[in-house]
């Protein structure tokens, strides 16, 4: 192999991926990509109310990283008891799953029992090679609206260990090659097959050169790259 040949990858993290319905009275509560019921408590916009078995979802796409924190507001209206809960997801893992008490929070809004607005924070870790990421909130309840529902906002989701996947196909398809911060030393030093696309999350810079490609100039990558023409690639160097 060319000695000349290299990645060099900056990580900068935690990434903040994505976030929504942030403030008291944000826009993009409206247009918010979990549900279309939104309401108003007392001055401050909800996505909700649900009550019964209903759950809400974001599909993540083209998501890449080691360890991820998923942040958002749950909010309980009225009288929750014992038996009604919320579950959290990301895919098939349970996050967590909480009650309160009927008289916990002080009444706010609707039906005269309490309000409770409780900030929630986790994280996971999907196993390698999966690059894609559903958030469900399910909830499961006995009674109406009338007498109980939820709600949330103030949703983050978080990169905190993050990652590049190199593929052996166009779209991030085929054989998955991945370096995440804090383990390169782990990893083999060859990439074992010829690049045609990799996924970089916003705010890592890959810096790759090899002779067979733009006539031996450091290309620096900060977005992903769907479709390379041709790239075969050689050395890892973690110091280069
Ligand atoms: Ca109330
Ligand atoms: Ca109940």
């Amino acid at each position: 192999m060319p000695g000349v040949s290299f990645i060099k990858i900056l990580f900068f993290y935690p990434i903040l991926f994505y976030q929504n319905c942030m403030d008291t009275r944000s826009g993009d509560c409206y247009n918010n990509d979990w549900s279309s019921n939104v309401v108003d408590c007392a001055g401050n916009i909800v996505i909700g109310r649900f009550t019964a078995n209903e759950k809400i979802s974001k599909q993540f796409s083209n998501i890449i990283g080691g360890k991820f924190g998923f942040n958002f507001t749950i909010v309980k209206f009225d009288s929750w008891d014992f038996v009604d809960t919320v579950t959290v997801f990301a895919d098939e893992i349970e996050l967590g799953k909480f009650y309160y008490n009927a008289g916990d929070g002080v009444d706010m809004c609707f039906a005269f029992y309490q309000e409770l607005f409780d900030s929630k924070a986790y994280q996971f870790r999907l196993p390698e090679g999966r690059n894609s990421l559903k958030l469900t909130l399910q909830g499961h309840f006995d009674e109406p609206l009338t007498n109980e529902g939820w709600g949330a906002k103030r949703f983050t989701l978080e990169i905190l260990q993050p990652c590049v996947e190199f593929y052996s196909d166009c779209n991030f398809q085929g054989e998955a090659w991945r370096i995440c911060s804090g383990n390169q030393t782990s990893q083999a030093r060859k990439i074992p097959f010829e690049i045609k696309s990799i996924l970089i999350a916003n705010g890592i810079q890959v810096k790759m050169r090899d002779p067979k490609y733009h006539g031996g100039q450091t290309q620096t990558y900060t977005s992903s790259q769907y479709c390379l023409s041709s790239y075969q690639f050689p050395k890892y160097n973690l110091n280069a």
